[in-house]
C-alpha cells in the first residue's frame, strides 16, 4: 500500500504556524512566508505530487491541502497586521515631541523669578533699622523746584555751596527753577512744612530715596543713587541725641565690630555739623583702592537742624530744635556686601545679582 502524498501535511502545517508565531519582525516574517508557501515550500511541492493520485482522490486531498493552505495563509496575514502595528507604534514613540525638552532645548535662558534689587533689600532693612528706633518712613518727590532743593536749605542762588552738588537741571519751559534732586534733604523741608501746616510736631522720620548728581562714576558714586534722609524736630534735642542714632544705626546695621566715627564738616542747613564714617569693610581699615587707603569710607552727613531752615518753614527755634541726617544707600549695601566698586550695582551682570537672590 502505497502512503498518500499528504501523509506529512500536518507537520508541515504545524511547522509553519509555529514558524509563523516565531517571527518577531516583518522582514523575518516574509522570508518565512516565502520558505512556508513559496514556490520552492513543502506545500508546493505536495500540491505537485497531487497529480500521482487517482482522479478520484484528488478533489479531496485537493481540498485538504487547500484548507491547510488557507490556515497557513490566515496565521501570515494575522501576524504581518500584528507586527505591522507593533512597528508603527515604535515609530510613533521614537518620533513623538517632548514639548518640556524642546522649550528647555530651544530658549537660550534659564526661567528663573526675579528678586528685588541689592539697593532695594538694603532701603528696606535700613528702614527696619529705623522703624525699630521709632522713626516713621516717609517719602518725598524727586524732582524739585530750586527752592525746595536749595533756598529752603539755606543755599540761597549764588552761594558757593551750590558748588557741592553738581546738579541736572529740567527744562519745563517755566520761569521756575526745576531740578533732578540732589539729595533727600528737600524731604526734611516737606515734612516740616506738613508738620507746621497740620500742627503734627513733634517729627521723627527717614525718608529713603532716589537721588541724581553729575558725579562721575566711580568706584564709590554714580549718577542716579540712593540716600537715607533722617529728621528729629522735638524739645531739648542735642548733638548726644543725634551722635547716639548714628552710633546705634550703624552698629545694627554693619555689626558691633564695625567702627563709626564723626568727623566735623559744612552744609548750610545744619549747625554744627559732621559727616559720618565708618572703618572700611574691604581692607578692615588696612587701606584699599575702594577707601582711597584711607581705612575709612564716609557714609553721609548729619548736624543739628541750623535756625535758617527751621525760619523757612516757620517753627520757633526757640521752642523747638532738632537734627537731620542724610547717608547713601547704595554706599551702605556696598560696605555690608564688600563690594569694591559700586559700578558693579548698575552694571546688570547675571553673575553678580544672583548672588544677592
Ligand atoms: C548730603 O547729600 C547732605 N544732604 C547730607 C546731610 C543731610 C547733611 C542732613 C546734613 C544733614 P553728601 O553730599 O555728603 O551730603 O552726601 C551724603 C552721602 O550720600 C555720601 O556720604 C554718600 O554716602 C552718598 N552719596 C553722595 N553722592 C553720591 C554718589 N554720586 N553716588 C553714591 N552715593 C553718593
Amino acid at each position: 500500500m502505497t502512503s498518500s502524498p499528504l501523509s506529512t501535511l500536518g507537520d508541515e502545517t504545524a511547522r509553519a504556524l509555529a514558524a509563523i508565531e516565531a517571527a518577531d519582525e516583518l522582514g523575518a516574517l516574509d522570508e518565512s512566508h516565502a520558505t512556508l508557501v513559496g514556490r520552492r515550500s513543502a506545500f508546493v511541492a505536495l500540491q505537485r505530487s497531487l497529480g500521482t493520485l487517482a482522479p478520484e482522490e484528488r478533489g479531496a486531498a485537493g481540498a485538504t491541502l487547500q484548507e491547510a493552505r488557507r490556515r497557513v495563509e490566515e496565521a501570515f496575514a494575522a501576524r504581518r497586521a500584528l507586527l505591522e502595528s507593533r512597528e508603527r507604534q515604535r515609530r510613533l514613540d521614537a518620533d513623538r515631541l517632548d514639548l518640556g525638552d524642546v522649550v528647555v532645548a530651544q530658549v537660550p535662558w534659564r526661567l528663573t523669578l526675579g528678586h528685588p534689587s541689592l539697593v532695594a533689600s538694603t532701603q528696606r532693612e535700613l528702614e527696619d533699622v529705623f522703624v525699630a528706633m521709632g522713626f516713621k518712613v516717609a517719602d518725598g518727590p524727586e524732582v524739585e523746584s530750586d527752592w525746595y532743593n536749595f533756598e529752603a536749605l539755606n543755599i540761597p542762588p549764588a552761594h558757593p555751596a551750590r558748588g557741592m552738588w553738581d546738579t541736572f537741571y529740567v527744562d519745563l519751559g517755566e520761569p521756575e527753577t526745576v531740578v533732578l534732586r540732589t539729595h533727600t534733604s528737600p524731604t526734611q523741608i516737606h515734612l516740616m512744612e506738613a508738620a507746621v501746616a497740620g500742627g503734627t510736631l513733634p517729627v521723627h522720620s527717614v525718608m529713603p530715596g532716589r537721588c541724581y548728581r553729575r558725579d562721575t562714576p566711580d568706584a564709590r558714586h554714580l549718577a542716579a543713587f540712593h540716600q537715607v534722609e533722617g529728621l528729629v524736630v522735638d524739645r531739648d534735642i542735642t548733638f548726644a541725641d543725634l551722635a547716639g542714632v548714628i552710633e546705634t544705626f550703624t552698629k545694627a546695621y554693619f555689626g558691633e565690630d564695625i567702627d563709626a566715627r564723626l568727623r566735623p564738616a559744612y552744609f548750610p542747613f545744619t549747625e554744627p555739623s559732621a559727616e559720618f564714617e565708618i572703618t572700611c569693610t574691604i581692607c578692615r581699615g588696612a587701606g584699599c583702592r575702594t577707601c582711597s587707603q584711607t581705612g575709612w569710607i564716609e557714609l553721609g552727613g548729619c548736624g543739628m537742624l541750623d535756625p535758617a531752615v527751621f525760619d523757612a518753614v516757620g517753627i520757633d527755634p526757640e521752642e523747638w530744635s532738632g537734627f537731620a541726617f542724610g547717608f547713601g544707600i547704595d554706599r551702605c549695601a556696598q560696605m555690608r556686601y564688600q563690594i569694591a566698586d559700586m559700578r558693579a550695582l548698575i552694571e546688570n551682570d547675571v553673575r553678580f545679582l544672583e548672588q544677592f537672590s
